[in-house]
């Protein structure tokens, strides 16, 4: 009876989670692994109740709609001004909040386990002229997005690279987003990502980040 209910209670589960395409991702490090420069409270809390948010919203969007449940992310928002209009606005909010989001985990690592190759060097400097620069022009766009956003290097399909902002969770993937490129770093610039630590210094969150970018996979995303 008792192995009987297991099997039981194991099928609903499977069956209940197969039915949600989009999955929260565990962390690929400890919640504590960017500390001092991002705090186990603020990693767990953004991961466990944002993120998580996102991920039950685009599912709930998506309900009605089982043909769209077979896409992935990015076909979705690439694809946004023909989903129907009802739900738009909650796959431009949420959609945008789980790409962003999945990919931002990845792009951090524990301080000093990465580093810039001279391959990625040497296409920085191809782009924006040296490393300096593009770390000051991303402080200066993530410093001057009013409000909540993203602050992005993405890759246009030329293959340069550029510093762009979006609002919000939208992204440069997103059909209604006049700027196209893959975003290859990107900082999240809502105050939940900083203020339990940084308060109102947004500037010092953004100078943090210098020291947990996981530049490995900068690299993996520029070359792809
Ligand atoms: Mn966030």
């Amino acid at each position: 009876m008792k192995q009987t209910l297991l099997i039981i209670s194991v099928w609903i589960a499977s069956t209940f989670m197969a039915s949600a395409q989009f999955q929260l991702p565990a962390l690929p490090y400890g919640y504590a692994a960017l500390e001092p420069f991002i705090d186990s409270t603020t990693m767990n809390i953004h991961l466990n109740n944002h993120h998580a948010a996102y991920v039950t919203n685009l599912n709930k969007a998506l309900e009605k709609y089982p043909d769209l449940q077979k896409k992935s992310i990015e076909a979705l928002l690439a694809g946004l001004d023909k989903l129907p209009a009802d739900i738009q606005t909650a796959v431009r909010n949420n959609g945008g909040g789980h790409y962003n989001h999945s990919l931002f985990w990845k792009l951090l690592a524990p301080a000093g386990s990465t580093s810039i190759s001279p391959e990625l060097e040497k296409k920085i400097v191809e782009s924006f002229g040296s490393v300096e620069v593009l770390k000051t022009e991303f402080e200066k766009a993530a410093l001057g997005r009013f409000g909540s956003g993203w602050v992005w290097v993405i890759k246009d399909s030329t293959g340069k690279l550029k510093i762009v902002s979006t609002p919000n969770q939208d992204n440069t993937l997103m059909s209604v987003i006049n700027v196209k490129g893959k975003p290859v770093l990107g900082l999240d610039l809502w105050e939940h990502a900083y203020y339990l630590k940084y308060q109102s210094k947004r500037a010092a969150y953004v100078k943090a980040f210098w020291n947990i970018v996981n530049w490995k996979e900068v690299e993996k995303l520029v070359n792809e």
